[in-house]
């Protein structure tokens, strides 16, 4: 018996459906930062095990946020839905302890289009390991049963590993007999160069402050495998939407887009199994976020 199907992850922002998704994978397929709308894409995550292949759908999170890329981002989560046997919902424990009133304000807005799917739904309670005082779990578990009583819900901490197993194996109940679609070794359908973006991208999230990674968007202008045989080289576009960003993204004398570069060219490597020369350019591009033409360029539209 061997099984093969489809899990969406989706959730508020920030709630660790990519971690989740990488913890299964044991590595990083997709990006993961401390803020808010890291991901922008749907981004498949291949699971092979002896008895089962499973294909991860890892989402942007689910926000109120208006504008033309915002909106791109809602339907690349939501239409993950349609192509999945499961959905895991993945919601933020930790956040919800400390705040209780979030809560509904995050979670109402996922039930009834979930629920209009007709597919189960598996709510993985994240970052219990953050929750220090463990009985405030409680008060929580019962709102969220009373809210949306069609779910099972299993607490987890995916960046420790915890629950995760019983989260796995719960799953599986769900997914359809069927062989494997992928080679055991694929872990993504995403293109390598696609991840080499995201990658750079993730360093500008963790390089730059507040609101400034939201208004970035990373291109691969040059991937060239021919040039030289021991190396590859790629060429990226950092874009930004406002000029007094490109200074901070670039850094005094270039010291912050140097670590950039740094640290996405050693991880590019890790990911293609060769050496990588990388150069980054920074370009200003009002108003990015809002010209359809453009985001479809970068992937971000239909
Ligand atoms: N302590 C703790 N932190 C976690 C856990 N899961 C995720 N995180 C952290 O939460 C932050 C957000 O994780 P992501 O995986 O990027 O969250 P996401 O849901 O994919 O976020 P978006 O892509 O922005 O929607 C990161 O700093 C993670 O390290 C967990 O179980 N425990
Ligand atoms: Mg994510």
């Amino acid at each position: 018996m061997h099984k093969f199907g489809h899990v969406a992850l989706i959730g508020p922002p920030n709630a660790g459906k990519s971690t989740l998704m990488n913890k299964y994978l044991g590595q990083k397929v997709a990006i993961v930062s401390p803020r808010p709308q890291t991901t922008r894409n749907r981004i498949s995550g291949i699971l092979t095990t002896e008895d089962a292949q499973i294909v991860f759908l890892d989402t942007p999170g689910i926000h109120q946020l208006r504008g033309k890329m915002n909106r791109f981002l809602l339907e690349s989560a939501w239409s993950a839905l349609a192509s999945s046997d499961v959905v895991v919902v993945l919601i933020d424990a930790a956040l919800y302890c400390a705040k209780p009133h979030l809560l509904e304000k995050e979670i109402k807005p996922l039930i009834k289009p979930v629920a209009e799917t007709g597919r189960p739904v598996l709510v993985a309670v994240n970052k219990i390991d953050r929750v220090k005082d463990k009985p405030t779990m409680l008060p929580l578990m019962a709102r969220l049963n009373e809210l949306w009583p069609e779910a099972e819900f299993i607490p987890v901490s995916a960046l420790r590993g915890k629950g995760t197993e019983e989260l796995l194996t719960r799953l599986l109940d769900f997914i359809p007999d069927g062989p494997s679609m992928y080679p055991e070794d694929q872990l993504s359908t995403a293109p390598v160069r696609f991840m080499a973006s995201e990658i750079i991208r993730e360093k500008l999230f963790y390089s730059l402050r507040q609101e400034l990674p939201y208004t970035t968007a990373v291109e691969i202008e040059v991937w060239d495998e021919e040039t030289r045989n021991d190396m590859v080289l790629v060429n990226a576009v950092i874009y930004t939407a406002q000029k007094n960003h490109k200074g901070m993204i670039i850094g005094k004398q270039g010291s912050n887009l140097k670590k950039v570069g740094t640290d996405a060219r050693k991880e590019i490597a890790q990911l293609i199994g060769n050496k990588v020369h990388l150069e980054l350019w920074v370009k200003v591009r009002a108003g990015w976020t809002e010209d359809p033409g453009f985001l479809r360029d970068i992937g971000l539209g239909e």
